[in-house]
């Protein structure tokens, strides 16, 4: 009998062998037999010393290839349903097909080893059993319904998880080592081992799954929240069955595992109404090393699997040599996933056959570990040894196949695309920005009435609060045309006329609902029972579905999930909001990795939008600079639209104009704090049927001005203030709306017919080293024309801004007095 498939003679069941049992359940997996090399030792444990026939059953079990970590979840019924799977006989596993994709496995990457020797490929080889895991997961999973499958994984294995469970060509993958025709990518492109692939897998019995292997970067684990929220929008796209039919699965390192907070960000929010996806299924492919790292200086924990425990899901540590278990572990995981809608862990044990790329040297840190592995003969080898099969046929088949694949690919472009992008983005673009792709934002003022009305209205009998009402009753003025609007409600009104238009909204961020300043109220809540009542979600019957979320305190879990969304829901608007804009840097990855470059890299498009909140207003350090500089530096090739709103109906034109173009490009939006509700920032309900976003707010009542001042944000409203304060009539002020695709041609025209201007001044809050003073100076060189352009900022500073309020109304006053002053003392940093 094989190890995997332990069975325990029927015994009458008696209190003593329960206890035996509850042992073994609790505390088995720390003495199973997990690892190939014998490396990670049995801990002793009291607990478990017992002899005598109960005893040695449950030893069978719960300590041989496989170790079931379970008693940790509170529900009983999962951990019985644990307990019974374990503890009972599966199917036979069907040997046959576990020799055949291990020998398919293994020759591939030999075969790779031999014909580009000191190219890094990553072998799988040592942990090879994931194969025959994600085939008998697979199939489990279209058992249960699923349809598709989405992987995401980072470098080890994944050009054989590509051909062997993706479905890719072989001989596409030699293609690509055979490396690309430079000039098709100069300065872009990605390394083979990031790229993403679609493909079909098919089911021994012939059903098939489309599947999708992420595109990831090289930051480890950071593509776990971007495939969860891919995986969700895929769900989302069919509805009620969605999580059936589509099943995520991630494959983790496992000293990445253990030590990258994304993947703890991600998991914490695997059960929340808006973030779930019902189970995901994640692999620790496990050879206990990381690059040089061995795992007593990788985590402080015996398994790296353990932060799997913030959350009651079950973990599976299986030996990877003992190919029967893995089956059966990958069949049990799955159908946990189907019955309780569940995360579940399996923790693959192997270990890794080459250095940490097939260039570099493991003897050097890893001597001993290497002697035994040289010795240690292939898993196919060892398992047709075991199943007493010949596998020589089967190899010589596959080294015929592979050396055909090699020859084909020779004919092969060098670049072969590897994967077919859905449907649902024929309608969308990329590419470089043009002004075809404008489109009318205005909304006629009828159809703003109409949605104003659904905004201030709630159930009869629903017990608003106080505040919530007046408020309310405010933005039912404002739809009127008897008040002016303000951010809140141009937000509201411009998710409401697109909901009616048929384009979806999802919004999530911390404390979104209500909005950290207090200003978007988007969900109502009863002040006596606490129910919801979302009013952009019951507008009218037809209208598209608007979701809006609290999210997890994470920036880089939920930013990266939301831009997973947008990758596959490219017709709803996705919004992510900072709490402030200042803690976007701990989503850093996401937005340099994936928003910034996932066009460049993959060619893979996103709409996403992000919410900063941002402004000099004596908050300090932390709650003043969203880092305009930072987004500024990424920008290239109009790969991201940079924007900061300065008006009400500013910004419901740009959030229209996001949903409604076709050009589906990242957009980082500078949102106002102090100047949500100031009247100075509000518009006219006219303005919100008239005009579209304009990159440049002209100053059309300034045409003799001797110097124009350019600023973008708050800032430009305390020049105009200023201006007012000192009945000034000789300078102009001229808000530069987005920053980025640099509006050249609109702000030329502005400073052409500001003709008798001698000076251009550019004017922000920010230190000299930050803000978008570097990036703008050469281009408003450009665009003056051959005047001089100055600038009024504050002096270049380690740190955003000054704790002391004091301090900060000194700064902005001195900003704004330099910003007025003559030429002289105009510049200075
Ligand atoms: C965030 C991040 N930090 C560092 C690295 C560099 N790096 C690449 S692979 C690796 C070791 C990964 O070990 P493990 O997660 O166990 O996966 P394995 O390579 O052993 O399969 C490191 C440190 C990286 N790619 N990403």
């Amino acid at each position: 009998m094989a190890r995997g498939q332990v069975t325990v003679e029927p015994v009458a069941a008696s209190e003593k062998r329960e206890a035996i049992f509850d042992a073994y359940r609790r505390w088995g997996f720390l003495q199973a037999d997990l690892d190939p090399l014998g490396d990670l030792q049995p801990v002793a444990m009291a607990e478990l010393d017992v002899d005598g026939k109960d005893a040695a059953d449950a030893r069978a079990i719960y300590c041989g290839s496989i170790g079931a970590e379970f008693m940790h979840i509170a529900d009983r019924e999962r951990r019985n349903w644990i307990a019974q799977r374990m503890e009972s006989e599966s199917p036979a596993p069907d040997r046959a097909r576990i020799l055949e994709r291990l020998v398919g496995a293994e020759i591939f990457e030999q075969v790779l080893q031999t014909r580009y020797l000191g190219t890094k490929r990553y072998s799988l080889e040592g942990n090879a059993s994931l194969i025959p895991l994600l085939d008998e997961m697979l199939a489990a999973a279209a058992d249960l319904g699923a349809e598709q499958g989405v992987i995401a994984m980072s470098h080890r294995g994944r050009l054989n998880v590509m051909v062997h469970i993706v479905g890719r060509q072989a001989a596409e993958v030699f293609a690509r080592f055979e490396d690309v025709d430079p000039r098709s990518v100069l300065g872009s492109g990605d390394v083979k081992y990031h790229l993403g692939a679609t493909g079909e897998f098919v089911t021994p019995d012939g059903r098939s799954l489309s599947m999708h292997l992420v595109s990831n970067p090289s930051h480890l684990e950071a593509v776990d929240p971007v495939a969860i929220g891919r995986a969700r929008a895929k769900q989302m796209r069919i509805g009620a069955e969605g999580k059936q039919r589509v099943i995520p699965i991630l494959l983790h390192g496992d000293a990445a595992f253990a030590g990258q907070g994304i993947w703890a960000e991600t998991l914490n929010y695997a059960s929340l109404e808006g973030f779930t996806v019902g189970g995901s299924i994640h692999i620790i492919v496990n050879n206990l090393i990381g690059f040089t790292t061995v795992p007593s200086e990788s985590h402080s924990s015996r398994f790296s699997s353990d932060l799997a425990k913030r959350i009651p899901i079950p973990i599976f540590h299986v030996n990877a040599e003992d190919p029967d278990a893995v089956v059966r572990v990958g069949r049990i995981a799955i159908d946990y996933r189907y019955a309780f809608g569940s995360p579940v862990v399996v923790d693959l044990i192997g270990y890794r056959r080459h250095g940490h790329s097939e260039v570099d040297d493991p003897t050097i840190t890893q001597p001993r570990r290497y002697r035994k592995i040289q010795a240690h003969p292939p898993l196919y080898q060892i398992y047709a040894g075991k199943i007493g099969v010949d596998a020589t046929p089967s190899v010589e088949a596959v080294r015929n196949e592979l050396d055909a694949a090699q020859k084909s690919a020779e004919e092969l472009e060098k670049n072969p695309p590897m994967r077919e992008m859905p449907e649902y983005w024929s309608a969308y673009r990329g590419g470089r920005y043009s002004a075809s792709l404008e489109v009318e934002t205005g909304v006629p003022a009828n159809e703003l009435a109409a949605i104003s009305e659904g905004l201030s209205s709630y159930p009869p009998g629903f017990n608003i609060h106080p505040k919530v009402k007046k408020l309310l009753e405010q933005r039912a003025e404002m739809g009127k045309g008897k008040r002016p609007v303000d951010f809140g409600m141009a937000e509201a009104l411009a998710f409401g006329s697109l909901l009616r238009q048929g384009a979806p909204v999802r919004l999530s961020g911390q404390d979104t609902r209500r909005g950290t300043f207090n200003q978007r109220h988007a969900a109502l809540i009863d002040t006596e029972n606490e129910e919801v009542f979302i009013p952009l979600a019951n507008l009218s019957p037809d209208q598209a579905r608007f979701e809006v979320y609290n999210s997890t305190l994470s920036e880089a879990g939920i930013l990266g999930f939301e831009y997973g969304y947008s990758r596959d829901y490219p017709e709803t608007l996705v919004l992510w909001e900072a709490q402030f804009g200042d803690f976007a840097n701990g989503a850093q990855i996401i937005i340099d990795q994936f928003i910034a470059a996932g066009e460049d890299k993959w060619n893979l498009l996103s709409g996403v939008v992000l919410l900063l909140p941002h402004g000099y207003e004596g908050q300090g350090p932390e709650h003043s600079s969203a880092r305009i500089e930072r987004y500024l530096q990424l920008a290239a090739r109009d790969n991201i639209q940079i924007c900061q709103p300065s008006n009400a109906a500013q910004y419901f034109h740009l959030l229209r104009r996001q949903a409604l173009r076709s050009w589906r490009k990242p957009l980082i939006v500078f949102t106002p704090k102090s100047m949500l509700r100031n009247p100075v920032a509000s518009s006219s309900l006219a303005e919100l049927s008239e005009k579209h976003f304009l990159p440049v707010l002209p100053d059309k009542g300034a045409e003799s001005a001797t110097r124009v001042l350019i600023c973008t944000g708050k800032i430009g409203h305390e020049l105009v203030a200023e201006r007012k304060r000192l009945k000034d009539s000789s300078t102009a002020i001229v808000f530069l709306e987005q920053l980025y695709p640099f509006p050249e041609a609109e702000l030329t025209a502005e400073l052409d017919r500001h003709a008798s201007a001698r000076e251009i001044v550019w004017v922000q809050e920010e230190p000299a080293n930050m803000g978008a003073l570097a990036f703008l100076l050469p281009r408003l060189e450009r665009t003056a024309r051959g005047r001089p352009v100055l600038s009024v900022k504050r002096s270049a500073s380690a740190s955003p801004a000054t704790g002391s309020a004091g301090a900060h109304e000194l700064e902005q006053k001195t900003l704004l007095a330099l910003a007025f002053a003559t030429t002289k003392s105009s510049s200075r940093s």
